[in-house]
């Protein structure tokens, strides 16, 4: 066996991608976070031999044998001094598998590192796993919460589409082995976006949910709910209470769903999630924030109203457009946040900020009035306030 040697040609021009240096883009400004010029992973950014069988008699032609189509939507934590991405991977087959890319420095040369991560396989039924939140969680176990996906058996013959979504669970102490525990369990009939919440409440362990009726469509259910969880080895959630609902008319009107787990800052839990609203083009996702109360974490303290982040420039086109999702974000010791997130279910890229400026997003940009002639009050006080800072009759 030989190796063929378009791989090499291949490696060096990979090696120059993978050590750019990315920068604040210069063009963008809005106080309340950075963005970056370059995506920090795409599907370039895998290994050639992840993707092509380097055996020169084998693939005289260098072909790719296992295309990958997509790099997106990662969880995200910071272990043994390095930022991790637990990424969602999605080869030229539609199936979806996660993988690991770690960098120094959180905002570029991620590399994917190890392999393709696979544990016991408790449910034949899963067809397709994705969005996984990695959350360190007080017990002192990382846990890894995912859509496991399966085709809807009540399905008819000839409906190959309609999906049931479930939210699956596997726990980690060293990124490397992991342990899958059973789907958890709740009064809905499909689940994704379940997210643990990082620390005990009553001493209990505490679940972000989103109930939906649909696969696609959250239908009666939606909005992001909370419940508590008596074992987490074998996860069952008796009740879920919506604390984050949808509502008409505003970016989050269609659905919602938790990001990463809340941040714990001193005004309170501070939320990363993502809502969805109807237009003429399809679905479009942006990001929002709010925050809950320390002690009750289920309980609703502030909400700015619209948009945190949404789809800019070039992150508006891929293979599903107009959509940004996060479910990855890491603080660093000084207060510095790295908010994952993916553009048009495509690539990944970093938007940066701090704790402080967060909390100050969340607590004290306004809400949303809900309606037009509101909203118009809401922004000739600020009009009316500034000509007069301005010395302007
Ligand atoms: O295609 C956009 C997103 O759609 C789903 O999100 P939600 O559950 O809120 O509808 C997920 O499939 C997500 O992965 C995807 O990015």
């Amino acid at each position: 066996m030989s190796i063929h040697e378009k791989y090499y040609e291949l490696l060096k021009n990979q090696e120059k991608l993978l050590a750019k240096k990315n920068e604040v883009k210069s063009d963008f400004y809005n106080g309340i976070y950075e963005r970056y010029n370059n995506p920090v992973l795409t599907r370039h950014h895998v290994p050639l031999h992840w993707r092509f069988d380097l055996d020169k008699e084998a693939n005289p032609h260098f072909m790719e044998r296992l295309g990958i189509n997509a790099t997106f939507n990662p969880g995200a934590i910071y272990f043994n001094e390095k930022f991790y991405l637990l990424v969602r991977t999605e080869g030229v087959d539609r199936k979806s598998f996660f993988t690991l890319a770690e960098s120094d420095n959180g905002i570029d040369q991620f590399r994917f590192v190890g392999k393709p991560i696979t544990w016991e396989n408790k449910y034949k039924e899963e067809t397709n796993m994705y969005d996984m939140r990695l959350v360190k969680h007080e017990d002192g176990w990382v846990y890894g919460i995912y859509c496991s996906e399966g085709k809807d058996p009540q399905a008819d013959e000839f409906d190959t589409s309609s999906a049931i979504a479930q939210a699956g669970l596997v726990r980690t102490k060293d990124l490397i082995e992991w342990e899958r525990l059973p789907n958890i369990t709740t009064p809905s009939p499909q689940q994704r976006n379940v997210v643990l919440h990082p620390e005990f409440v009553d001493g209990k362990y505490a679940f972000y949910t989103r109930p939906q009726d649909g696969f696609i469509s959250t239908g009666a259910g939606g909005g992001i709910a909370f419940g508590i969880c008596h074992n987490i080895e074998n996860p069952v959630i008796d009740e879920e209470t919506v604390i984050d609902g949808k509502e008409y008319h505003t970016v989050y009107e269609v659905k919602n769903g938790q990001g990463p787990a809340p941040i714990k800052t001193d005004r309170g839990w501070i939320h990363i999630a993502h809502g969805v609203r109807n237009t003429a083009a399809g679905l479009r996702y942006v990001l929002y924030t709010f925050a809950t109360s320390l002690e009750q974490p289920q309980k609703l303290i502030a909400k700015p109203g619209g948009h945190f982040l949404a789809p800019y420039d070039e992150e508006r086109v891929g293979d599903v457009s107009n959509v940004i999702f996060c479910n990855g974000a890491i603080v660093d010791k000084e207060g510095k946040l790295f908010i994952y997130y993916a553009s048009s279910d495509t690539r990944v890229h970093v938007a940066t900020t701090t704790v402080e400026k967060l909390i100050d997003y969340t607590f004290n940009t306004p809400q949303d009035p809900l309606h037009s002639l509101d909203c118009a009050r809401q922004r000739k006080k600020l009009v009316e306030k500034n000509l007069h800072l301005l010395g302007v009759k």
